[in-house]
């Protein structure tokens, strides 16, 4: 399979080209068996015609429509005797299924391919009960079985199935059962209408150009994409909803919006759109977006109606709110719950879900005053209504209190609501952490989003076990990412952050996967199977967000980026500060102090948290800029002073990026050409931005302090 589409994009981790059969070759001899689902839904067609997509490419072997015809119509006529309607008859439909699609049963040990449905809660071969989305996939003596008590499942399945093959590892002995994690698993794309996308840099937008929706071949390998890595829910358009965006839920663009939801209706993802929360106003001719008010509450029940009735697999909004000039009920005097509770009760009927952010915060607030403090504003916000919001209601709430920094506390939000929805929201495009210029491999990082402990319950207290619903008992929940696509023919910009994207959705389906995990079926399926490719890109991507953490923010520090933009070094700009205040630097120490004697932002926390974060001797260091100010003498850890380790840290950074730059030299020629020069291209920028950050960053705290850099380096 040519891995770039002869329209014009590259297939990604689904580019199916040869691979060693691994003996799995045996599984597809003969045709596969549809036992219990309807060959005629259309998340099973899709998962068929994946099937044979992937079995031809990687395997060279011909799963033709007739011959999975041939397989559904022996499962009818093993389940009931009757003559199957032949292969030619089915073959030539979509997957060439036959129009039956009955209950069939497997005929006994029959070699080769199963694929069954059983009932939610059966006990797998591994003995664990199957869950909702989820599958196993078991092998014995030739016979490969993917049970599913869903179609989502069994799509999964098949593409777990496809990522062995693809791995080049063999199928024989499988015996694992993944259940999904999280139950809500969402793409957010920040993209407008006007084919723009707001902190995207991956090319314009897929989804919309000139004000309009664009729908082709691109749209619907997007789709499976996403739903390869278990995605299933995606929000099309940017929640800063402005101009033609209000529009999407009107009749100038539904006919369009309902195609757009039905191609992803066939890989089982649930569609969503972001919502102007004033579209009373703009859509309504209602002169206000007060939730208590009658009108207000009257044509939201009615264009509800009007969606959920027009668009199918329409699954619910999201809303930005009260946030950055957008509007919300704050304007009237209501609460957040009180704005999110009525566009709930407008979208319960029907099934829907409204998703909150909680990214609620006074960006024109003055830094200078060292009582008000932005990484407040959330929880302050949010965490005097919990209990109040509607079931329907999930509230998303960024893994941190500030903005996708490299590095920031998790957001006291997370397990501090003990009583309502919350969903967490990553950013994996990659605004604050090098625009997909800068190689960043975020898992990492969102490993210790998952992983940390909140204290919000005894033994179900991890934000991991929060989101998947383990902590409360809920359903709606999950996990949602900016995501960093665009038409870039590689979708990512640079082909490395290809590896963000999948390792989020394989990450949100199955929390308990490894970083590194993640890059052992990534690169042998998107580049190479070859161990020095292998060994390269892992070495590379795994070190990585440390390393840009090195060389731009110390210490939980954040920001330094320039305004607006949000690329390279500008240690005063941030454009909410406009007084360079944020980081409180001056000649004596920087940091912020958000201990109970400063903010008191770190009283926020569940204890221990608080009283961890509080003390200057057990805060982790690697957040020790986030909550106190420290004079540049302090001594570290590691025995190195504040300033030393500045220093120290930007110059090592720079270094490991020049490193990074080398090994990929490396690989010229065992990488496809054009991938190898995409990335080196961006090597060199990355390393041009690496080292205006280190310069511009010691000689910015070297002028503030006047202490001299112990090893004597040029720092002016
Ligand atoms: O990260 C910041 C960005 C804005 C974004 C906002 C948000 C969509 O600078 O571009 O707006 O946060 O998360 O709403």
């Amino acid at each position: 399979m040519a891995n770039v589409t002869e329209n014009g994009w590259e297939q990604l981790w689904l580019r199916y080209d040869k691979k060693v059969d691994a003996g799995n070759g045996k599984y597809f001899e003969a045709a596969p068996q549809l036992v219990g689902f309807d060959p005629e839904n259309c998340v099973v067609r899709s998962a068929l015609l994946e099937l044979s997509r992937g079995v031809c490419g990687m395997l060279g072997m011909q799963m033709k429509a007739g011959d999975i015809a041939k397989a559904v119509a022996g499962a009818d006529q093993a389940s009931n005797g009757t003559a199957a309607a032949g292969a030619d008859q089915a073959g030539n439909s979509a997957t060439g299924a036959s129009a039956a699609g009955e209950q069939g049963k497997t005929s006994g040990s029959q070699a080769g391919l199963v694929l069954k449905k059983v009932p939610e809660g059966t006990l797998t071969e591994s003995g664990k009960a199957l869950k909702a989305q989820g599958y196993a996939l078991c092998e014995n003596d030739g016979r490969l079985e993917i049970t599913a008590a869903d179609e989502n499942g069994l799509l999964y399945g098949i593409f777990h199935l496809l990522r062995v093959i693809s791995c080049e590892k063999s199928l024989s002995g499988s015996n694992v059962t993944c259940n999904p994690d999280n139950p809500l698993r969402m793409f957010n794309h920040w993209d407008n209408m006007d084919g723009s996308i707001e902190r995207g840099y991956s090319g314009r937008s897929f989804f919309f150009e000139n004000d309009d929706i664009v729908i082709n071949e691109r749209t619907k390998d997007y789709a499976r994409l996403m739903a390869s890595i278990g995605i299933n829910g995606v929000v099309i358009n940017n929640v800063n909803v402005k101009q033609a965006a209000t529009w999407l839920i009107t009749d100038r663009f539904f006919e369009k919006v309902v195609q757009l939801s039905k191609i992803f209706a066939e890989y089982g993802i649930k569609f969503f759109l972001s919502l102007n929360y004033a579209a009373t106003i703009e859509l309504g001719g209602i002169d206000s977006a007060d939730p208590f008010d009658e009108r207000v509450i009257a044509w939201w029940k009615a264009k509800m109606q009007e969606c959920f009735a027009k668009i199918p697999n329409l699954g619910g909004f999201l809303v930005k709110a009260d946030s950055e000039g957008r509007p919300g009920p704050f304007t009237y005097g209501r609460t957040q719950a009180d704005g999110a509770n009525m566009l709930a009760d407008a979208v319960a009927p029907y099934g829907g879900i409204i998703i909150w952010r909680c990214f609620v915060y006074n960006c024109r607030q003055d830094w200078r005053d060292r009582k008000t403090d932005r990484a407040r504003a959330g929880y302050d916000n949010f965490i005097g209504m919990d209990g109040d919001y509607r079931e329907n209601v999930i509230l998303q709430i960024k893994n941190g209190p500030m903005d996708f920094q490299i590095r920031e506390p998790i957001s006291p939000l997370l397990g501090g609501l003990k009583k309502t929805n919350q969903m967490l929201e990553v950013q994996v495009a990659q605004e604050y952490t090098g625009h997909q210029i800068d190689v960043c491999y975020l898992i990492p990082m969102f490993k210790e989003v998952l992983d940390f402990h909140t204290y919000c319950k005894p033994g179900a207290d991890t934000v991991a076990d929060v989101i998947s619903g383990r902590t409360m008992g809920n359903k709606n929940t999950g996990i949602a990412a900016v995501i960093n696509t665009g038409n870039d023919v590689n979708w990512t910009g640079n082909y490395l952050a290809a590896a963000n994207l999948y390792g989020f959705g394989r990450l949100a389906f199955n929390t308990e996967l490894s970083a590194e995990e993640i890059l052992d079926e990534w690169i042998p399926m998107q580049f190479s199977t070859d161990a020095e490719v292998l060994r390269v890109v892992k070495g590379i991507l795994l070190p990585s967000r440390a390393t840009y953490e090195k060389y731009t923010s110390p210490l939980g520090i954040g920001w330094m980026v320039t305004p607006h933009d949000h690329y390279g070094c500008s240690v005063d700009g941030y454009e909410y500060d406009r007084w360079g205040t944020y980081h409180r630097a001056d000649h004596l120490g920087m940091g912020v102090d958000r201990t109970d004697a400063g903010t008191g932002y770190a009283q926020q926390y569940n204890e221990p948290n608080a009283s961890m974060y509080n003390s200057l001797e057990t805060c982790p260091e690697e957040l020790l800029l986030f909550f106190h100010h420290v004079p540049y003498a302090h001594v570290l850890k590691s025995g190195k002073t504040l300033i030393q380790h500045i220093y120290d840290s930007h110059f090592e950074g720079y270094k490991e990026a020049e490193a990074f730059a080398a090994a990929w030299d490396g690989l010229q020629g065992k990488v496809e050409e054009r991938v190898f020069d995409n990335v080196k291209e961006r090597f060199g920028r990355q390393l041009y931005n690496a080292r205006e950050w280190r310069d511009q960053v010691n000689s910015y705290f070297y002028r503030k302090s006047g202490i001299e850099d112990e090893k004597g380096r040029e720092i002016y």
